[in-house]
């Protein structure tokens, strides 16, 4: 039997992966939740059938909403991450030996435990010492934790249904007071093709909030137009300004010292966004 995943990217534009098989679905009080087995990218994440990561190229995404930051700040000692139930994020973070605490807050606690029983090589940081796994709405959360983080991680799933709030100006404001004096967050910012009015949007509120605002690329195959962005909120370090001899050797499959520096120039198309 031939079988096939779809997602549809845009109204006009599907992604299609022959499937092996179906490990786990389920309806969890907050959406659809799939892991499937595919042929060209190994076990893959689905959320109301949209792709959130796969085992092949799952290491772009988490290196980049992570390392970027966690190398820009002095010394971070306390993470947070909203979303990412996964895992991989939290796994990335917890390389870095300054980090003490990482507050892992996901709404959906049926993502974890899938993503435990299923994709053990994204999900193995979760049991780790480090970490503090939060099962509940991360709007809330940074409202109730003030002045508490170096670092914010917003992992969230497509602006729209549950994560919609996480992409609003009253967030952002949400999350500077949630950061310490030097925090910083960075988000993930979707799709320079095909969401270019909200990386524009997010980035004039974020820098109506925060002092220093930067947009950075990746490349995710499974994302929609493989090209994606991260957008960086700071209260005082800037990435760019960071001298990368002094990064400390990691191992990592996209991040790098150089990849650091690079991730920040922009093609025009991009960089129209931002004026
Ligand atoms: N967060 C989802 C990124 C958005 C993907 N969008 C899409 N495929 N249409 C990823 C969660 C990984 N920890």
């Amino acid at each position: 039997m031939d079988l096939w995943f779809e997602e549809f990217q845009t109204n006009d534009m599907v992604i299609s992966c022959r499937v092996l098989r179906t490990l786990h679905q389920e309806k969890t009080p907050f959406q659809n939740l799939a892991v499937i087995e595919t042929v060209e990218f190994g076990r893959m994440l689905v959320l109301d059938n949209v792709i959130q990561t796969t085992v092949k190229d799952e290491f772009v995404y988490h290196e980049m909403i992570t390392h970027v930051a966690l190398n820009t700040h002095a010394k971070p000692e306390k993470v947070l991450v909203i979303g990412g139930g996964d895992g991989g994020a939290v796994r990335e973070i917890v390389k870095h030996r300054s980090v003490e605490e990482v507050v892992h807050c996901e709404i959906d606690g049926a993502v974890i435990e899938a993503s435990k029983k299923y994709l053990p090589e994204i999900s193995c940081a979760l049991d780790n010492h480090k970490v503090k796994i939060v099962v509940d709405d991360g709007i809330k959360y940074v409202r109730n934790n003030k002045k508490s983080f170096d670092i914010i991680i917003i992992d969230s799933t497509d602006p729209v249904g549950p994560a919609e709030g996480l992409f609003s100006a009253a967030f952002y404001q949400d999350i500077f007071d949630s950061l310490r004096d030097d925090g910083m967050f960075v988000a993930q910012t979707e799709s320079p093709f095909f969401n270019g009015s909200l990386i524009r949007r997010i980035n004039k509120d974020v820098s109506g909030i925060f002092p220093l605002t930067r947009l950075f690329l990746g490349n995710i195959p499974t994302y929609p137009g493989g090209l994606w962005t991260f957008t960086m909120g700071s209260k005082k370090y800037d990435p760019l300004d960071v001298d990368i001899t002094k990064i400390k050797e990691m191992e990592t499959k996209y991040y790098c010292p150089a990849v650091h520096q690079s991730c920040f120039v922009l093609p025009p198309f991009v960089k129209t966004l931002l004026d």
